[in-house]
């Protein structure tokens, strides 16, 4: 029998933590190799694995996986989160694709320069609100139904859970104009193997605090003020 799914990342959420999602989701145990130094990062890279000196990485059946989408899109179609066929794929990737936008957002917003901090919360604010949610509360309005895709269970679900819980981090009480988004919240955090990674103890990451800034920081060589401005997702004029 093949082994246990491994993930080789950081102590935090950053990328892997929607891959935990989906794992967490589909009920697959997995193991995790957490490093804490730019040396660690620097000894996985001389190994030759990763393709694009990149993380995450995953090793599951017999494979080495990078790049977070290809990573995901694997295991959504291994554990039957992928959509009956082509077309669910499709309207999958395309909610997935559009949280991945906002996700991103609110990954980098921890490494904001501390003067463009709330200018930075509010575009994500702004985006959440405006463009992304919206998508989503109106999909679950006019169809009706309880999940997005196929009425079952599907990635762009959790996947949207863990984004709502994100926002909501950041932003609370930003569901409160989205009614079908709060049913949707309640009714999926309830789902018997969410409702355990959502338990204190699970797998599940905390938001960066600031310990784990500088440790990130420290291991991919972030040079204050310099990533963000160099970065495709928040730009500091707009
Ligand atoms: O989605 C992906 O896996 C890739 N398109 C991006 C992966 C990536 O940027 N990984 C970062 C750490 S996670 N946070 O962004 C990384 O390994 N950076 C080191 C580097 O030299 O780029």
């Amino acid at each position: 029998m093949a082994g246990k799914p491994k993930l080789y990342y950081f102590n935090g959420r950053g990328r892997m933590e929607s891959v935990r999602w989906l794992l967490a989701a589909a009920g697959v145990e997995y193991e995790e190799v957490l490093f804490t130094t730019a040396e660690e990062l620097q000894n996985l890279i001389k190994c030759g694995k990763l393709m694009y000196q990149q993380v995450p990485m995953v090793e599951m059946d017999g494979m080495t996986i990078i790049q977070t989408r290809a990573i995901l899109r694997y295991m959504a179609a291994k554990y039957n989160l992928y959509g009956k066929d082509l077309k669910e794929q499709a309207l999958i990737d395309m909610y997935v694709e559009g949280m991945r936008e906002l996700y991103d957002i609110i990954m980098f917003l921890p490494l904001s320069a501390p003067e463009e901090k709330e200018k930075n919360l509010s575009f994500m604010t702004e985006k959440a609100t405006k463009r992304f949610l919206p998508v989503y509360e109106k999909v679950l309005k006019d169809h009706g139904k309880n999940y997005l895709v196929g009425n079952q269970l599907s990635w762009a679900d959790i996947h949207l859970l863990e984004l709502i819980l994100m926002v909501e981090e950041c932003k609370p009480g930003v569901l409160l104009a989205f009614p079908k988004l709060q049913e949707f919240k309640a009714r999926v955090s309830k789902l018997p193997r969410i409702q355990k990674f959502l338990q204190p103890g699970s797998p599940r990451k905390p938001p960066l605090d600031d310990a784990g800034l500088e440790e990130v920081k420290k291991i991919f060589k972030l040079e204050k003020g310099i990533f963000l401005k160099h970065s495709t997702t928040i730009v500091a004029e707009f």
